[in-house]
């Protein structure tokens, strides 16, 4: 493994092909065709494979459970048990469903209903750059609509307010672009927006980058065609929200901060994703391997048979040491989480006040004297 963490990306990944790695299936097919669009851009894929720096036991081999149950009370007790307090969160759109922002994937929502009129082929089509360029009303539509402050934050969106405020909460990762994270109360230096968000512009395709305040893009946004064609003429190109599409880098942060976060985390919460688009998939390999995994979704997401160092929930017995698969949905798996952590009424008090409530820390979190010593890394 170490010969291959010292070639180039590229060669790497051909070098574990030769070995067999991807042998068996289509799944592992798939696995291969992500790992190549992210060794192009540079990204080794042993660090998503799981042989990286910090691994200090062997690759998805069994180990003794991490978890006394799997389920959320499995996790409530792991939490105190073990005073966690670097917990790592990934979501995804299924965390605003109830907001009123349809997802991509659910069959018969609005989202992809809406845009029909723009002849997507694909409802990922909206975020294609190649697309926009050729058809931008599809995606000014969807901004349009998606503008911050058009929608409230959710009981899950002040789940995550909740795990901050009581000291525990490392990081959050989300890949949606509605900000509704940060409408919630969760402070910036918790949150990575993964794809981006409404809090920038620029002109696509500049090199170096030109930015473009945020409110002219939206004035002319809410003008219409003839408001972002004008302004289209002035800047020399289309005007987007960094929003990141498909075929764009993620934002530096993301590469900041995730393998450490990662990395050092002691409890990965993964809700209302299909863990389909990569990069951002394949985060939940890179926790250690004796780290337990909890996925709330309203399906089965990221499993092993799917994706390297998937979720393993749906092994028997000693294959399945630390994840934990609560099927439905994520409001109610938050607040039954809550209940199970005795923090139920602190859940309900941030949802009356939109998140001003106070909070008090967690019990090791205090006598850590404050969230800096052990949530080192707050960038
Ligand atoms: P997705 O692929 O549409 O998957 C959403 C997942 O959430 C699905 O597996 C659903 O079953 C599940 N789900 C939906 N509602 C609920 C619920 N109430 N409770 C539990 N589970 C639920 O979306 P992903 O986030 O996985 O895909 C990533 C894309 C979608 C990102 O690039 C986003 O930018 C993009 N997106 C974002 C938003 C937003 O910002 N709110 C909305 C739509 C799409």
């Amino acid at each position: 493994m170490q010969q291959i963490l010292d070639m180039e990306p590229l060669e790497a990944l051909q070098a574990l092909k030769e070995a067999g790695v991807f042998d068996g299936g289509e799944d592992k097919q798939e696995a291969y065709e992500q790992l190549e669009i992210l060794a192009h851009k540079g990204v080794h894929p042993v660090k998503l494979l799981g042989g990286g720096r910090r691994r200090e036991e062997p690759k998805d081999e069994p180990m003794d459970p991490v978890l006394t149950s799997f389920d959320l009370e499995g996790i409530a007790r792991y939490i105190k048990e073990h005073e966690c307090k670097r917990v790592v969160v990934m979501c995804g759109a299924g965390i605003s469903t109830s907001a009123g922002i349809p997802d991509f994937r659910t069959p018969g929502t609005g989202l992809y209903d809406n845009l029909q009129r723009y002849n997507l082929p694909v409802p990922e089509a909206v975020f294609d750059i190649d697309f926009f360029q050729k058809s931008p009303g599809a995606f000014y539509e969807l901004c349009k609509d998606m503008w911050p402050g058009n929608y409230d934050p959710t009981p899950t969106h002040y789940f995550l307010k909740l795990l901050s405020d009581k000291g525990i909460l490392l990081r959050c990762y989300s890949q949606n672009i509605d900000s509704l994270e940060c409408l919630a109360g969760l402070p910036s230096e918790r949150l990575v927006a993964a794809h981006g968000n409404f809090d920038a512009a620029h002109v696509i395709c500049t090199e170096p980058e030109v930015l473009v305040e945020i409110d002219e893009l939206k004035a002319a946004i809410d003008k219409g065609e003839e408001g972002w064609q004008a302004l289209r003429e002035e800047k020399g190109n289309l005007v987007k929200p960094k929003i990141t599409f498909f075929g764009e880098d993620l934002p530096e942060r993301f590469g900041e901060l995730h393998e450490e976060d990662l990395g050092s985390c002691d409890l990965l919460l993964v809700i209302g994703t299909s863990l389909v688009v990569a990069p951002f998939c394949m985060l939940i390999g890179l926790t250690r391997p004796g780290v337990p995994r909890l996925l709330i979704n309203r399906e089965s997401a990221g499993t092993c048979g799917k994706m390297p160092m998937g979720f393993r929930y749906e092994k028997e017995g000693s294959d399945n040491w630390r994840d934990v698969f609560q099927a439905g949905d994520c409001d109610s798996s938050c607040r039954a989480l809550a209940k199970a952590l005795g923090w139920d009424g602190d859940l309900e008090e941030l949802i009356k006040s939109r998140g001003r409530a106070p909070v008090e820390m967690v019990p090791w979190m205090l006598e850590a004297g404050d969230t800096q010593e052990t949530n080192e890394g707050a960038a």
